[in-house]
């Protein structure tokens, strides 16, 4: 082989394994994905989600939830956000997403930065988004989001009801849920601390407090005296009526969830199913004696790590133009 000709087998090998290294870089989030070729966007996001969080605080849980919602089905793919159309029922339409509030914080993010750069950020990443600058605007952990998922095209009603836990889910269901999602018995464990914010329609848990195996009775392994105070506000039947989850500071992040789960006030069987396993009861308790020490850095980790289920990346998927429809 002549000198000139090893050279450019050599270039050639070069080349390669550039391109190749470049589409493995493909497969992974990283932070800053929109440093060059849209500056703004993380403040975009921001001061758009600060806008309706300061009018209306309570949207950051439902905004946390969608994050959540999304990344259970078919990964983080902005999937929760389509809209049905006539031939297709839409995640949005199925029954445990039919209480999400918040979409109109999203599109508003998602306008706001397709003025500045129209086509470069996708709806997933806003999701993400959103979610941590909620969070950490109503006193909750910030964290760093990695960026560059792509917008997923196919978004089916049945899937979230296939892929999102029930509030009726025991311990050994939650894990495997989450298990299936690559996600362990702490990520559990932490992550249900979600519901220190928000609220919750009666129909979700009134099994507990009226007809728990269909003899008129009540879940034994809730505290007699909530089952009263919830019997007051919730009567048979009732699909309109609300509560708080974690009472008393449902608009504040804070880790007040594990002691309510502690004195056997956690509102869905979910809840208290935390007590039923040795690490994640261990954690509930940690965190409720030591006052969320550490709650608020587990969290951030459990959220960046809930964040990359499923990603597609690369070229995978598409930059929607509207959330709520594929391009
Ligand atoms: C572990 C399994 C989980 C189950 C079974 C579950 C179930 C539910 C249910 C039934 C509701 C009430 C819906 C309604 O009736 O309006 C709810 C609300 C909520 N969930 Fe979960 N959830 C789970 C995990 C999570 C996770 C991982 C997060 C976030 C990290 C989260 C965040 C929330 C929030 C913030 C709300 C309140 C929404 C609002 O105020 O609009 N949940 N969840
Ligand atoms: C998409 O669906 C949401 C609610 O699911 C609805 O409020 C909105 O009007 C729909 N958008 C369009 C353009 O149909
Ligand atoms: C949890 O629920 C599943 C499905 O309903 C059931 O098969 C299983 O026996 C339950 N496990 C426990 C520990 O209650
Ligand atoms: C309780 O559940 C049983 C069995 O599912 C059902 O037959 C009964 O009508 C229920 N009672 C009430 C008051 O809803
Ligand atoms: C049962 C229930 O949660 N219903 C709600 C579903 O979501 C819509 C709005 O998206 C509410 O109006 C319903 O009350």
């Amino acid at each position: 082989m002549s000198t000139q000709k090893l050279f450019s087998a050599l270039f050639l090998q070069l080349i390669l394994a550039i391109f190749v290294l470049d589409v493995a870089d493909a497969q992974y989030l990283k932070l800053g994905f929109y440093k060059n070729t849209c500056p703004a966007a993380e403040d975009i996001v921001r001061e758009t989600t600060a806008q309706y969080i300061s009018k209306a605080p309570t949207l950051a849980a439902s905004l946390l939830r969608i994050h959540f919602h999304d990344c259970f089905v078919r990964g983080c793919d902005g999937s929760v956000l389509l809209n049905s159309t006539k031939n297709n029922r839409a995640e949005k339409d199925a029954i445990p997403n039919l209480s999400l509030r918040g979409y109109q914080v999203i599109d508003a993010a998602k306008s706001a930065v397709e003025k500045k750069c129209p086509g470069v950020v996708s709806c997933a990443d806003i999701v993400a988004l959103v979610a941590r600058d909620a969070v950490s605007m109503i006193n909750g952990p910030y964290w760093q989001v990695p960026t560059g998922r792509r917008d997923g095209k196919v978004s089916v009603a049945l899937e979230a009801l296939t892929n999102l836990p029930p509030p009726l889910a025991n311990i050994t269901q939650l894990k495997a849920m989450f298990q299936s999602k690559g996600l362990s018995i702490k990520d559990l464990a932490v992550l249900s601390g979600g519901h220190t914010i928000g609220i919750s329609h009666c129909s979700s848990f009134t099994n507990r407090l009226y007809n728990f195996t269909g003899k008129g009775d009540t879940d034994p392994s809730m505290d007699p005296n909530y089952v009263i105070q919830l019997k007051k506000k919730c009567k048979p039947g009732d699909v309109s009526t609300v509560v708080e989850m974690d009472p008393g500071s449902f608009k504040s992040f804070d880790e007040n969830y594990y002691t309510v789960v502690a004195k056997r006030r956690g509102l869905f069987q979910s809840d208290a199913a935390l007590l039923d396993d040795v690490e994640t009861s261990k954690y509930v308790r940690l965190q409720s004696f030591s006052h969320g020490e550490s709650f608020g850095q587990d969290f951030a980790a459990s959220m960046v790590k809930m964040g990359r289920i499923g990603v597609l990346t690369g070229n995978a998927g598409e930059i929607r133009k509207y959330c709520a429809f594929v391009n």
